[in-house]
């Protein structure tokens, strides 16, 4: 193609002196953007990759549904995990859900969840009012974690009242039975994707 060219915005070719310009890019670019895209999303370095919660539940929980219906009523672990895991899909977002008798395990999982650049909701049971191992892994980790509970703890005994890891939490959910978990997942994801990047246009 000879002569001067130029760009035209509105889909019409742009006669030049001799030249008709077409204001798309060509087939050959088009063919080497898609083949980069799929080269970048087959090595994994697509900007964009899915947001993950890891949702932690603490001592005794295991135990839900199966005791004391009159304070946590008869959902049971595995029942929440269904709930929290339809609710995740809606939202687009991957669940890690465990659950652990043992501190050290929690906060393993929290530095777990840090390292994996996801959110934490985390239902600590009674590690909540004791414990400044989890209240360290979460403040550690840099992972955006949302304290949640079954039950009003400020309902109550007053040992119930205090939380050790709520002042390194992004915020607090309590009294709302299994909906809890759905709310604290809702929280930590909105913060996330406020939080989050905004993708830069390609420069190419
Ligand atoms: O309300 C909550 O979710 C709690 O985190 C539950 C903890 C409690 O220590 C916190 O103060 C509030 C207790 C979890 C024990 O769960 C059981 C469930 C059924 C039967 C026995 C214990």
């Amino acid at each position: 193609m000879t002569g001067k060219t130029r760009q035209s915005c509105n889909g019409t070719q742009a006669k030049l002196g001799k030249a008709l310009v077409f204001p798309f890019p060509p087939a050959r670019l088009l063919a080497k953007r898609a083949f980069l895209l799929r080269k970048a999303e087959l090595q994994g370095t697509l900007l964009f990759t899915m947001t993950t919660v890891f949702v932690l539940n603490g001592p005794n929980l295991n135990l839900l549904g199966s005791r004391e219906p009159q304070v946590y009523g008869s959902t049971t672990l595995q029942d929440v995990e269904k709930l929290v895991r339809e609710k995740a899909e809606n939202l687009g977002v991957a669940i890690t859900f465990r659950q652990s008798n043992h501190e050290g395990q929690l906060v393993d999982w929290i530095q777990e969840a840090g390292a994996q650049g996801a959110g934490v909701v985390i239902n600590a049971g009674a590690y909540t009012h004791t414990s400044i191992a989890l209240r360290d892994a979460i403040s550690g980790s840099g992972a955006p974690t949302v304290e949640i509970h079954i039950s009003n703890v400020h309902a109550r005994e007053g040992f119930r009242h205090r939380s050790l890891i709520a002042p390194v939490s992004v915020g607090v959910i309590c009294g709302f039975g299994p909906m809890s978990y759905l709310l604290g997942l809702e929280a930590v994801h909105r913060v996330m994707v406020e939080r989050a990047p905004q993708a830069k246009p390609s420069q190419h």
